[in-house]
């Protein structure tokens, strides 16, 4: 009979029945028969700098690809670097398999190397984890670890696996694979509440459609053009969702900008929510007025009143859900309120569409974002990284793809140093398009050796660093609470970012003026290597959020 080796066991099921070809992490002595896994499998390994950015690739693995991200942390720091990818992925609501070493069974409580307590730990910020004590048993809990990653409301799960598991023989026969029927359950509103929704849906005069994540992860392009341009709803996709349906189909109001959806939200009398929280980046639903028609569609029951009340709350899977009310509602045209949208929102837009025109000195970060997206275009893949930085691209770009534009620190978590690892997903699926990552100087410090992990794995991102030598978002905030003459810890300094790009095997090229930004980024791109265009910009500018943010705090 043929033996194998627990961390074979784990790869060969992972490959043959999850079908993961690509996983992110670093080696460690306690996980080294997963890495052999790896090889014997040929599982593609990329392998980071900082566990931190393995998971948040990892992460971003499972929202441009639909399939679940996976990545490896070897025991103690391996895991605690991984922490804050975990936690991200947790408050994005992403699929994600964590696998992770552990001092051995064998030598529990004795002190050893890197021997701590990493389940509890784990627990308020993973959907399930587990210890695998037994090698036949591998295949069964990868099987369920699969399966509760994407159930329900997706997000990361732990798989704790010790030495005495992975390094162990045993009889294949004995540890079969579960069978993993290709089925897909949906979860469904019942009638009577999708009767509700439609009615109200069908009288509403100024209606509002917002999508989030959910909208993503259910597929439900063809449902969501469907239900959108048989209602003629004026409609935003937010977070992962984005892009599901084109920024610039002409329904889509990201040409408003967030500043347009939070003037829209009050004048709306119907505001249809699919997989979309209502928490601080929507200020918690407090601008919805109590006028307002609600419903409210989550896979989740508890985020269907959570903040504020909804009308009709309809539980199930956003795809499923639209598909059920697609037949429900009346073929209808709201273009004369799309044109009220569009012209209060460019009222407060002028200054910013403006400066997208304007060359200036210096280069205005509006400036910035225009120019690369004329440069750019629409085929492309953007990420943005930073604090002002994230409002400054997530206006300032459109994509025909989805999640063609993703403001990775504009999450929940608010996350700063998730653009790299996640540019270099996006490359690692569509080798084929332009990646785009606009990343604050700041942000760009968490995971910039991770421009060695492209150069070894050959992941040309053109990365262009928004340079106004500070922690921008908080210096501004700080201006407008503390005083502009007591800023503390907020400035950076120039520094030559394209330059440790440049040491580290890729491509660098200095900008600070306006007519330099378009030939730079050509030549990056024409590098084929990982690039880091360094822009130096108006280090007084900041964006509408930060005053926003800078009040949400002050408690007298
Ligand atoms: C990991 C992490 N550390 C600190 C913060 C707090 N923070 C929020 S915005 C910001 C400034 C970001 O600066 P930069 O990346 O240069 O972008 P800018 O605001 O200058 O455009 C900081 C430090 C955070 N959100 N995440
Ligand atoms: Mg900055």
């Amino acid at each position: 009979m043929a033996k194998i080796k627990g961390g074979h066991l784990a790869v060969k099921y992972m490959k043959e029945v999850e079908n993961v070809d690509t996983v992110f992490g670093i080696s460690g002595g306690h996980i080294e028969s997963l890495l052999d896994g790896f090889t014997e499998y040929d599982v593609r390994t990329i392998d980071v700098r900082h566990e931190q950015a393995a998971v948040m690739a990892a992460e971003a693995w499972s929202i441009y690809s639909g399939q679940t991200g996976v990545c490896f942390l070897t025991a103690g720091p391996g895991f605690t670097n991984g922490l804050t990818g975990i936690v991200n992925a947790y408050l994005d609501n992403v699929p994600l398999v964590v696998l992770t070493g552990r001092h051995a069974l064998r030598d529990d409580l004795k002190g050893a190397l890197q021997e701590m307590n990493q389940v509890d730990m784990i627990k308020p910020v993973t959907k399930w984890w587990a210890t695998c004590y037994n090698a036949k048993r591998i295949p069964e809990y990868l099987n369920i670890a699969f399966r509760k990653a994407r159930e329900g409301r997706p997000g990361p799960v732990f798989l704790e696996l010790p030495p005495d598991v992975l390094n162990v023989s045993v009889e294949e026969s004995e540890a079969p694979f579960p069978a993993k029927p290709p089925r897909r359950c949906m979860i469904r509103p019942c009638q009577e509440s999708l009767n509700e929704a439609a009615e109200i849906i069908n009288n509403a005069s100024q209606p509002l459609f917002l999508g989030g994540t959910g909208i993503g992860f259910s597929e439900s392009a063809e449902t969501l053009k469907e239900f959108i341009e048989k209602t003629g709803i004026p409609f935003m996709l937010l977070n992962y969702g984005r892009g599901e349906l084109q920024d610039d189909h002409p329904l889509s109001i990201w040409d408003c900008g967030n500043i347009g959806m939070m003037l829209t939200i009050p004048q709306a009398d119907v505001i249809i929510t699919a997989g979309l929280r209502l928490n601080w980046l929507l200020q918690s639903g407090e601008n919805f007025l109590p006028t307002t028609k609600v419903i409210r569609i989550d896979i989740d029951p508890i985020e269907l009143d959570r903040n504020r009340y909804a009308d009709v709350g309809l539980q199930g899977d956003a795809a499923a859900v639209l598909k059920s009310l697609a037949p429900l509602v009346k073929d209808n045209n709201h273009d004369a309120w799309l044109q009220t949208i569009r012209e209060t929102s460019s009222s407060m837009l002028e200054y910013e569409f403006e400066m997208r025109k304007t060359a200036s000195d210096p280069i205005h970060p509006v400036r910035l974002a225009a120019r690369i997206a004329e440069y750019v275009g629409k085929d492309a893949y953007y990420v943005v990284d930073g604090g002002d930085t994230v409002y400054f691209g997530l206006t300032g770009f459109m994509s025909k793809h989805r999640a063609g534009v993703i403001g990775t620190a504009a999450g929940l978590f608010g996350c700063l140093g998730t653009g790299i690892p996640f540019a270099m997903a996006a490359k690692l699926i569509h080798p084929e398009k332009k990646v785009l990552l606009l990343n604050g100087d700041g942000s760009f410090g968490f995971n910039a050796m991770e421009f060695d992990t492209m150069v070894r794995h050959n992941i040309p991102v053109v990365c262009v660093v928004n340079n106004d030598c500070a922690w921008g978002m908080i210096k501004h905030g700080q201006e407008i609470s503390i005083g502009p003459d007591r800023v503390q810890c907020a400035e950076l300094g120039l520094r030559r970012y394209e330059k440790v790009v440049e040491g580290l095997g890729g491509y660098g090229e200095y900008v600070t003026r306006d007519e330099e930004i378009i030939p730079a980024l050509e030549r990056a791109f024409k590098s084929g290597k990982p690039a880091c265009v360094n822009v130096v910009t108006d280090p007084t500018v900041t964006s509408p959020v930060t005053p926003l943010f800078a009040q949400s705090l002050a408690m007298e």
